[in-house]
């Protein structure tokens, strides 16, 4: 754990959120600024700063997407489509340093992304 990163901290249970899913590696909770009718992040419990790191940890990366696409079921969007998305670095949307998967449902999505 990191002290001074949100994310850890909401995974240490320091910060409450409307977490939906958790499990011994991550935790899903509701986005304070939802995008879309349903807005859920995943992130893992260890402090990895972005997708840019996964590179040597296939493990994480498989775990993750697993965890998004159970949440994205039990959120009830399997049927409407729902988008996985992750930005990596400030210029690419990423404002929280510690790696966050976003799964995004509820509506159309546009694309490309701005
Ligand atoms: P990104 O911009 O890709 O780094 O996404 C960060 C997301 O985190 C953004 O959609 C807003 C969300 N967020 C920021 N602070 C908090 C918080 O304290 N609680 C929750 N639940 N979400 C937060």
């Amino acid at each position: 754990m990191t002290a001074d990163c949100l994310f850890c901290r909401i995974a240490a249970g320091e910060i409450p959120a409307d977490i939906v899913a958790e499990d011994e590696g991550w935790v899903a909770f509701r986005d304070i600024q939802p995008q879309a009718p349903v807005h859920v992040l995943v992130i893992p419990r260890v402090h990895v700063e972005s997708a840019a790191d996964l590179e040597t940890d296939s493990d994480l990366a498989g775990e993750l997407l697993r965890a998004a696409s159970v949440v994205a079921r039990t959120e009830g969007l399997e049927q409407d489509g729902f988008r996985i998305v992750t930005n990596v670095g400030e210029r690419a949307g990423q404002s929280v340093m510690h790696l966050h998967f976003h799964v995004l449902g509820g509506r159309r999505m546009r694309w490309p992304p701005g």
